[in-house]
């Protein structure tokens, strides 16, 4: 099995100041003459971490993290004016424009998944692949799925405290019970209800249980912005029309794709994928036997980074 590249640090850092009020955090690591991929992170808001940049062969790649907005080192935190898909992916053309690139590779998981195929269902003629993981077709289903029902019957211990901050009155629809309590003018509250949001999530994204996830999951910082801006997103059907992803799958027909799904996603369960496979045949499938939804599992990990090179090979025309 493949296991991560050694740590390395950015050759150049930007800010990019797009609409008001936010500016975005940009880095640039590996090769400046590589190929270029940018790394889309998921939640939204779940903004980029460093091991990111470890999936990539530094010589072969200009390896790209952006934090979306409102996101990691973005300004300001969790801020929700301004933040919907369609910004987003401005956000990404005005990036590549920035940095002079003329196509490049995008490796998104989870809502990085659903950004990904929205701006190469938008720019097909920008992307030379896609390596996706974690398929998160934000559908009605995918989101009742995990928030309201589904997932709390796999992990019903879990469920209780995702729960505890809702009063029983409220609870047939969760989201936007937490909605209210995320953008309540009391603070106290919001960062209360932002982290039993976030340790839902991170609790039930690996195999096995896995502190570090769940602690990261936790910190203030991350919690704030990943539920701010995940129930902001969700209250609004993330933005997009209904099934608006498999309905444009055309337009990805010539894109060489690799798709990586844990057979025991339990955040984005694996009929995403199948159903983005099915709408778009001329990608490879990989359905991982031992794994769950997070980008660290070390199958995935595996899958990912073989990936990459395949991809690679394809766009610069190898055969082996
Ligand atoms: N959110 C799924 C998602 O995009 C429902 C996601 N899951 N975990 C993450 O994102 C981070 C690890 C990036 C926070």
């Amino acid at each position: 099995m493949l296991t991560l590249y050694p740590d390395i640090k950015p050759y150049a850092e930007h800010r990019l100041a797009v609409d008001a009020p936010h500016e975005l955090y940009l880095e640039e690591s590996g090769n400046p003459d590589g190929l270029p991929v940018i790394v889309i992170h998921g939640g939204p808001g779940g903004g980029c971490e460093d091991y990111y940049r470890r999936f990539f062969d530094a010589e072969r790649f200009r390896i790209l993290l952006l934090d979306q907005r409102g996101s990691g080192r973005s300004t300001p935190l969790a801020e929700l004016e301004g933040n919907e898909t369609q910004a987003l992916v401005a956000d990404l053309e005005r990036v590549r424009q920035f940095l002079g690139i003329d196509r490049w590779l995008l490796f998104g998981g989870s809502w990085g998944s659903t950004l990904s195929l929205v701006y190469a269902e938008t720019y097909p003629e920008r992307v030379s692949g896609l390596i996706l993981r974690g398929i998160f077709l934000c559908r009605p289903e995918d989101i009742y799925w995990f928030y309201q029902h589904g997932a709390s019957r796999v992990f019903p211990d879990y469920w209780r405290d995702y729960l505890a901050p809702i009063p029983i009155d409220e609870r047939d629809d969760m989201v936007a019970a937490y909605y209210r309590r995320l953008t309540s003018p009391n603070e106290l509250e919001q960062i209360q209800a932002a982290k039993a949001w976030s340790v839902w999530e991170g609790r039930c994204a690996t195999l096995h249980p896995n502190p570090r996830v769940v602690d990261r999951f936790g910190h203030p910082h991350v919690a704030i912005a990943l539920a701010r801006i995940e129930c902001h997103y969700f209250m609004n059907r993330a933005f997009l029309e209904p099934d608006q992803i498999v309905r444009h799958a055309g337009k990805l027909a010539g894109i060489p794709g690799v798709i990586v799904h844990g057979r025991y996603d339990m955040v984005c369960p694996l009929d995403n994928a199948l159903a983005l496979s099915e709408a778009w045949p001329q990608a490879s499938l990989r359905i991982i036997r031992d794994a769950g939804h997070s980008s660290s599992e070390p199958a995935i990990v595996d899958a990912l980074m073989r990936a990459c090179d395949e991809v690679a090979d394809a766009i610069e025309g190898r055969a082996d």
